[in-house]
């Protein structure tokens, strides 16, 4: 049984600047399906290596793979069902499998525009897919696809989604496998070092209104801290990693076992190999106030907050209180403790104004996190909010909805205005911080990290790739009018995507908030803790 897992080559101009980043999709599913004997894996990253339709089709060809599987999220959706088109016509008896977070919420309208892909594994792929290659290799493909969980397909005129698989329960049962990876080419600019993306955590135990993760992912789970750092030092060691960031969205909320992790990392040396960056939540650094020299002595460099622009702009649908002193504070401890804080907020909503966008700036600039991002606010169609906001959405090309690409236009300006606002902003704040800050912050690793950030923004400026500017032809303030982002308006959305599993997983996440008597926010803000557990104390 040969299997060959492609990444699709999709690319736009937001965390790519930073560097080529490893597929973690491919050494999790290749692990399990390893230790299930199935050996013959191989792997085509055709993002990092921009490989093109026609070398992709002839590495297909050689290879004459029994399944072809792709990864897609929404904006490389029409890459990767173009991936599975020409594995149909370079390998034409391999089965074709889609997964990720796109085609689980959407397999209707994918598997109605997509034809050619045999099946999709919705959800969190190891165990269904491990159930699908097995049923493949046995013969009972496709006799037997509706008793396999976690799968949909087409079936004459219809569209047949089996029951949804739970959730992987034993996330220590995964053993990643990274050797498939061509190592040398994942390089993180700022520091110029191997970097990873391994997985701790599933799940959020939050449920914001624009964010479709804790949709996807159900509940929250934590793997065994040990594991982890066994799967860190397996990358330092045999693949010789500098850096990592936690693929999670929520890694801290389990206070014990994030500390756990750092103590492991510490006891076994790591965090004088290995650094290494997170994404959480204002509330976790002020409840772990204490604890951040501790996580940076652990070699956690890096953090970035979430949305806290969402209570900053008052957008009600997210989260109304506003909690600007917590986030100051938030990002006052971080820089204390010595650990490069990056602050996330959302712009570009309907009711987006100039002086609104100026605010985010002056917060940013008030609050003085190392680095700041102004992500578009994107209305993915399986969100609650999207519910809410869908007859302002008019843009459905979804190659476009990539936190770069202005979705919707503001009532009070345009798209190109809105980017324009958005380059002033970032123009604004990197000078400053470029001549007043950054060269002037100590000698040692921070200068240098601050210093390689820098570098990433300004090579990727000068290409004309960040924020995808030169496909959009914005040179300035003064190119406004000629700024074209070449919309697909004849893609719409498929009726009724939005069915059982949403509706389950909303429903859940409602009576869960009832029964806790919590009060949802966004990621900035909120008071949704885990049960705190007796949190071990961290070595002096
Ligand atoms: C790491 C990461 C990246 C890396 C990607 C590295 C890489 N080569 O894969 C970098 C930094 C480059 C990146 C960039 C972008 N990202 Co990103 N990224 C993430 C992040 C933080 C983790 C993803 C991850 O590795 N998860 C762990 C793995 C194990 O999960 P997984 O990929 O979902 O795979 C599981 C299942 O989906 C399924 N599965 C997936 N693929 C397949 C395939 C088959 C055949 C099968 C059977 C199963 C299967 O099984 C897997 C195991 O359970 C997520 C947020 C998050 N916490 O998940 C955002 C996220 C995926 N990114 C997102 C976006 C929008 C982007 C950008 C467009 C943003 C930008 N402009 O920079 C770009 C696009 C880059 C590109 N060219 O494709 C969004 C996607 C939302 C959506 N609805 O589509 C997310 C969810 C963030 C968010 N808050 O919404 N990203
Ligand atoms: S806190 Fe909110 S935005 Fe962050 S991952 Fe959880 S649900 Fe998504």
């Amino acid at each position: 049984m040969r299997i060959a897992l492609v990444h699709p080559n999709y690319h736009s101009g937001g965390a790519e600047i930073a560097g080529s980043w490893p597929p973690a999709w491919v050494a999790y599913l290749a692990g399990h399906l390893k230790d299930a004997g199935f050996t013959d894996i191989h792997f085509i990253d055709a993002m990092t290596n921009n490989i093109p339709d026609e070398d992709l089709h002839a590495r297909l060809k050689q290879l004459q793979p029994d399944v072809v599987g792709c990864t897609a999220i929404t904006p490389s959706i029409y890459v990767a069902e173009q991936v599975l088109q020409i594995a149909k016509d370079a390998c034409p008896k391999a089965v074709r499998v889609l997964g990720g977070i796109h085609a689980t919420f959407m397999y209707k309208q994918v598997l109605s525009e997509a034809p050619w892909i045999d099946v999709i594994v919705r959800g969190e792929g190891e165990e269904i897919f491990r159930e699908l290659i097995r049923c493949i290799d046995e013969g009972r493909w496709p006799h037997d696809r509706r008793k396999i969980k976690g799968l949909a397909f087409a079936e004459g005129e219809r569209f047949v989604a089996t029951q949804a698989a739970s959730t992987v329960k034993e996330l220590d049962a995964i053993n990643p496998d990274w050797s498939l990876l061509e190592w040398s080419k994942y390089i993180y600019v700022p520091l110029g070092v191997r970097v990873a993306i391994p997985n701790m955590a599933r799940g959020c135990p939050f449920t914001c209104s624009f964010c479709s993760q804790w949709k996807f992912w159900r509940d929250y789970r934590v793997r065994d801290p040990k594991k982890v750092a066994d799967e860190i030092e397996t990358l330092v060691d045999e693949h010789d990693i500098g850096f990592f960031i936690l693929a999670d969205e929520e890694p801290t909320i389990n206070r014990k076992k994030f500390i756990a992790f750092c103590q492991e990392l510490i006891d076994r040396g790591l965090n004088h190999k290995v650094k290494w960056g997170i994404n959480t939540r204002v509330t976790d650094i002020y409840r772990d106030r204490k604890l951040l020299a501790f996580y940076r002595e652990a070699g956690l460099v890096h953090v970035s907050l979430g949305t806290e622009a969402a209570a900053q702009l008052k957008l009600d649908r997210f989260n109304k209180e506003t909690k600007v002193e917590e986030n100051k504070e938030a990002i006052r401890l971080l820089r204390e403790a010595d650990i490069f804080v990056e602050a996330q907020f959302i712009v570009g909503l309907d009711n987006e104004t100039p002086e609104t966008l100026e605010e985010t700036f002056q917060m940013a600039w008030d609050w003085q996190p190392d680095l700041a991002n102004w992500a578009m606010y994107t209305p993915w169609p399986f969100t609650s909010l999207f519910a809410e906001i869908k007859d302002k959405v008019e843009i459905f090309d979804f190659s476009k909805y990539n936190f770069v690409t202005p979705i919707m236009a503001p009532e009070a300006m345009d798209r190109a205005t809105l980017l324009d606002g958005v380059m002033k902003n970032y123009r604004r704040f990197y000078s400053r911080k470029a001549l007043f800050h950054y060269p002037w912050r100590g000698t040692g690793f921070r200068r240098r990290y601050l210093l390689g950030c820098l570098k990433a923004f300004l090579k990727a400026g000068f290409q004309r790739k960040f924020y995808d500017l030169g496909k959009a032809n914005y040179w300035g303030p003064q190119s406004k009018k000629g700024v074209n982002f070449n919309f697909d308006r004849t893609r719409t959305i498929a009726p009724a995507q939005m069915d059982d599993w949403e509706a389950a997983a909303d429903r859940a996440a409602k009576a869960r908030a009832l029964k806790e008597g919590a009060t949802v926010k966004a990621c900035g803000g909120g008071d949704l803790q885990m049960a705190e557990e007796a949190a071990p104390a961290p070595s002096p």
